[in-house]
């Protein structure tokens, strides 16, 4: 994955246990490629997309970091979550244990980065479609947890680039919550020197 440098407008992190899919989800998102072989990531991997909200001229870049999900990665993980606008927890829906690991890092982000956008994402999706045993993470079960903790569910195929896309929305989504809150910085602070200084100046 490259490291692109240059001004990222919105950091994503993506987390969860091992195997479960991140890299290939990042792969096919940015380069849209996808590869077989399963290569652990170490420590973690950056990459980078221009995203252009729908009626917008100006492209924003999102900088999305894929952590390792291997246990004795795991403090390295925390660094990368610091500060970011939206975390994508993965889990394989054909790995019920990948689950767990989703509940552990929805507690770890609720306690240390109460800001950021929690999104659940199950991962190879293409495996239940040929053989519907082979599913060990009910999507309803998750629905409901995603309810519960106010997060968004989505599943993907990299494999198929199905679902894939959903990353887009997500980044215009948290870009527009960003606007917002930089609207209300400007209102707060045209409405403090308009109503509390004013007066002194005419005082
Ligand atoms: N069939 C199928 N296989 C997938 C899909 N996504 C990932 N895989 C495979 O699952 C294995 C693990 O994928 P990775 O994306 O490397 O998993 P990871 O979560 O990045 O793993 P770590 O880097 O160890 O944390 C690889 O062999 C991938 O090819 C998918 O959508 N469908
Ligand atoms: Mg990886």
């Amino acid at each position: 994955m490259s490291t692109a440098g240059g001004k990222v407008d919105l950091k994503i992190v993506l987390l969860g246990k091992e195997n479960s899919g991140k890299t290939s989800l990042v792969e096919r998102y940015v380069y849209d490629r996808f590869a077989p072989k399963y290569q652990s990531t170490i420590g973690a991997a950056f990459g980078a997309k221009k995203i252009t909200p729908k009626g917008s001229s100006k492209a924003y870049v999102a900088g999305i970091w894929d952590t390792a999900g291997a246990e004795r990665y795991e403090a390295m993980s925390r660094i990368y979550y610091r500060g970011a606008r939206a975390a994508i927890v993965c889990y394989d829906i054909t790995d019920d244990t990948s689950f767990d690991r989703v509940k552990h890092w929805v507690r770890e982000l609720r306690k240390n980065e109460e800001n950021c956008l929690v999104y659940l994402c199950g991962c190879k999706k293409d495996l239940v479609h040929e053989n519907k045993q082979i599913r060990k993470v009910d999507y309803h079960d998750v629905n409901d947890y995603a309810d519960d903790i106010k997060a968004k569910l989505f599943e993907t195929s990299s494999l198929l680039n199905d679902g894939v896309g959903e990353l887009d929305l997500l980044g215009i989504f948290v870009l527009s919550l960003n606007k917002i809150i930089v609207y209300m910085y400007k209102f707060t602070f045209i409405y403090i020197i308009y109503y509390v200084h004013i007066p002194y100046l005419h005082a």
